[in-house]
């Protein structure tokens, strides 16, 4: 397979500042060979630039870097779709808000190519706000509204051209949903597969119930990965931890049920912050993941000891 390496290094869609660092850290942690190494052929195109920043003025006054996370949009919609045209792009973030330009490229390139687009969330939050309803106004709470053309985005982020359909969105190890959020992911008919659901049925069913969708409609698929969707005792670097996240396994299936689909057509891994990393661990799990997504079975996993590296 052909991956092509793109950095989006953002931070102003969160509160704690470090994320900008993430696609350093996880080059740093060997993302390019762990795929060279599964026989992937890998092009590193290295870091998108913002746009140009424009004013803006908005009813919320909760909302943060909304000039800025707007110019961000823009140039990571037109990366992310040049990036899909002939090879399977990963994105490096960045905060999750880089996912409002993932998605809003890849849309576009999948409506090209006529095949439904489909999104697997994997995240303890849902990234379901839109402007009006944040009360944060931290802007990696709302990628995933606006790339499914949520209402009250238009004059402020870039017009989409083609949205996600909410219905062939899956979130899975959500466990911090906000009230708005809660209405807005059930009006929309957004899958949602929490914590419990994992506790009760197993990761594997739920997956194997959306990819099993997923390939009946010939669909590409995106995977967004947030570092929070881990728990923290095995993901300690992201400025969001919640307690009672996905374990090393259930990740590990997942991603290597992801690999066996051979449907997955792009990747997000956002929301590491170095700076809240442990010498690189977190970094080291995003590329392990990756890896397995990518192909890398057990048999063929390289030894970790137990000291966590
Ligand atoms: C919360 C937290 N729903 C917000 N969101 C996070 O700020 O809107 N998303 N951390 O990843
Ligand atoms: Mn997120
Ligand atoms: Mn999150
Ligand atoms: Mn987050």
């Amino acid at each position: 397979m052909r991956c092509r390496i793109v950095g989006a290094p953002v931070q102003e869609g969160n509160s704690y500042p470090g994320c900008d660092m993430g696609p350093s850290s996880l080059r740093v942690a060997g993302i390019v060979s762990a795929l060279r190494d599964l026989g992937h052929e890998v092009e590193d195109i290295g870091g998108i630039q913002p746009g140009a920043i424009r004013p803006m003025a908005h009813a919320n006054p909760a909302l943060k870097a909304l000039p800025e996370i707007s110019a961000w949009t823009a140039a990571i919609a037109e990366a992310a779709y040049a990036a899909s045209e002939d090879a399977m792009p990963i994105f490096l973030g960045g905060d999750h808000s880089i996912s409002a330009g993932t998605l809003a490229g890849v849309a576009r390139r999948a409506a090209d190519l006529k095949r439904p687009l489909f999104v697997l969330w994997l995240d303890a939050h849902p990234d379901f706000h839109t402007l009006d309803t944040t009360t944060s106004g931290n802007l990696h709470g709302v990628p995933l509204a606006y790339a499914c053309g949520q209402p009250g985005f238009r004059n402020y982020f870039p017009d989409l051209a083609v949205p996600v359909d909410p219905e062939r969105v899956c979130t899975l190890g959500l466990r911090s949903v906000d009230p708005a959020e809660r209405t807005a992911l059930k009006q929309a008919g957004v899958t949602v597969h929490d914590m419990r659901a994992i506790d009760e049925h197993g990761i594997g069913a739920l997956l194997r119930a959306f990819l099993d969708r997923v390939a009946k409609a010939d669909g590409m698929l995106h995977v967004s990965l947030d570092v929070d969707f881990l728990d923290p005792s095995i993901a300690p670097a992201v400025g969001t931890t919640v307690p009672g996240g996905a374990t090393l396994r259930e990740a590990h299936l997942a991603m290597e049920m992801l690999s066996d689909s051979g449907l997955v057509t792009s990747l997000d891994l956002v929301e590491l912050n170095p700076f809240l990393d442990e010498r690189g661990r977190t970094a080291t799990l995003l590329v392990d993941l990756t890896a397995s997504l990518m192909g890398r079975r057990i048999m063929d996993r390289p030894t970790r000891s137990h000291s966590g590296r």
